[in-house]
């Protein structure tokens, strides 16, 4: 049986998957009404598939709770913050999730951590855990790190079809787990050390931020003297070997903005590059900033209230606004504008930030400038109602001549 520990966004459908593929599953989480929700058949965040998995693999027992229980594995998916000053990951999650096993498991139990954990944690801080509450790490507790990859919007097919990587100090251990993964994942699953496994999962996503920096720059090399960027990357990707991201407002979400600062946080002598490109992501705010300024100098609009910001989730097509460039964007604008700019985004449901209107229509009749940010489907689809507006597009998706572009 796997007692699958946090229920959110990589826990939750990585437990309906193993129900759905005839394991028994319990799935653990602290929220009660969460637990409530799930056992109801309800989800708290929009996945393509994963309403219909829910539905499924209730049918098939799965269980949720806040307890946790007695189980041969445990999974632990709960968040892993950084502590902003320091940039070091904040384990208190992870901690607190393993006592709370261990005050339940049975000896020859094994804990597998999917949350992504800075290079060393389960050396230098998990196995002092259970050392100290009288276990025997590698007799008593076996400890496994499998990193999750999959990504929001494509969570079900990725879970599937992505390739995976098992951090086992036992071979044989990781060959078990290997195996229980393998009942629904059917991409390649290697089997390496634990550290190997930890870096690797920090580097994939490090890569991607310093890729994205390389983009966001070039954007603001070719703003300086009018090249246009997009066509720029397009042809210069036509390259057999190079592969450049997009530019876009800013880096969002909870694993690219922040796995690269536990590299930094714990080899600040080493980590000039790493850093900078976070550096770059983190600048783009205020380069939206300075270009919404460009557009308003330029048609005589000093009213703030006739801005409007399309978008305040950390992509498209998901409806998650963790660390979103539009939120670093408001938070930048607090310092320099006055206040009152209007927000608002099909997928956010609930009013999180100030003049945020829930009615896409009477959004657009209050603005002049329009601010888009991300790139839904709902805005490629209703394009054409932004014809009279001023439009500054963060995302290249828009083909009207007199779009602004970064
Ligand atoms: N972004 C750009 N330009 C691009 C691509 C993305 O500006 O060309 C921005 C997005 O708009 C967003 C941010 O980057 O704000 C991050 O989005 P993303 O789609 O790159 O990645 P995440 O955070 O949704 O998921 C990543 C994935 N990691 C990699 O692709 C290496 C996913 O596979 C991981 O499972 C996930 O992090 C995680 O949980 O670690």
């Amino acid at each position: 049986m796997i007692n699958v520990i946090g229920l959110g966004y990589i826990g939750l459908p990585t437990a309906l998957m193993f129900a759905e593929n005839g394991i028994e599953v319990v799935g653990t989480d602290y929220n009660e009404s969460l637990v409530n929700l799930l056992k109801r058949g309800e989800l708290t965040f929009e996945e393509e598939g994963l309403n219909d998995l829910l539905a499924s693999a209730l049918l098939k027992g799965i269980e949720f709770t806040n307890e946790y229980v007695k189980a041969n594995t445990y999974i632990v998916a709960v968040p892993t913050p950084y502590v902003k000053e320091s940039k070091k990951i904040d384990l208190k999650y992870v901690i607190s999730a393993i006592n709370s096993i261990l005050d339940v498991c049975e000896k020859g139990s094994t804990i597998v951590i999917e949350s992504t954990i800075s290079p060393g944690t389960i050396d230098k801080f998990i196995k002092n855990e259970i050392t100290n509450k009288g276990f025997n790490v590698g007799v008593d507790i076996h400890l496994v790190h499998a990193p999750e990859r999959i990504i929001p919007g494509k969570m079900i097919y990725e879970l599937e079809n992505n390739s995976r990587t098992i951090g086992a100090e036992d071979k044989e251990i990781g060959e078990k787990v290997k195996e229980l993964y393998s009942q629904f994942c059917n991409s390649e699953i290697i089997v390496t050390d634990i550290r190997t496994a930890e870096m690797s999962k920090v580097v994939e996503n490090t890569y991607r931020d310093i890729n994205i920096a390389f983009a966001n720059e070039l954007a603001k090399i070719c703003r300086t003297d009018n090249m246009d960027v997009y066509e720029i990357i397009e042809t210069a990707n036509k390259h057999p070997r190079v592969n450049i991201l997009q530019p876009g407002p800013g880096v969002g979400g909870h694993c690219i903005s922040v796995d690269p600062w536990f590299l930094v946080g714990d080899y600040p002598d080493l980590t000039n590059l790493i850093l900078s490109a976070r550096k770059i992501n983190d600048s783009m705010p205020s380069h939206v900033l300075g270009r919404m300024r460009d557009i308003m100098r330029e048609h005589g609009i000093k009213d703030i209230t006739k801005i409007g910001l399309y978008g305040l989730t950390y992509k498209e097509d998901v409806d998650d606004i963790r660390e979103s460039p539009t939120l670093q964007l408001l938070e930048k604008m607090d310092e320099h504008l006055a206040y009152g700019v209007k927000v608002f985004d099909p997928f956010v449901k609930e009013r999180v930030v100030e003049h945020q209107f829930m009615n896409f229509e009477d959004f657009l009749n209050e603005i002049e400038i329009i601010v888009i940010l991300v790139s839904h489907t709902h805005i490629k689809q209703n394009m054409d109602l932004l014809k009279t507006k001023h439009i500054l597009d963060t995302k290249n998706i828009c083909s009207f001549e007199s779009a602004y572009k970064l």
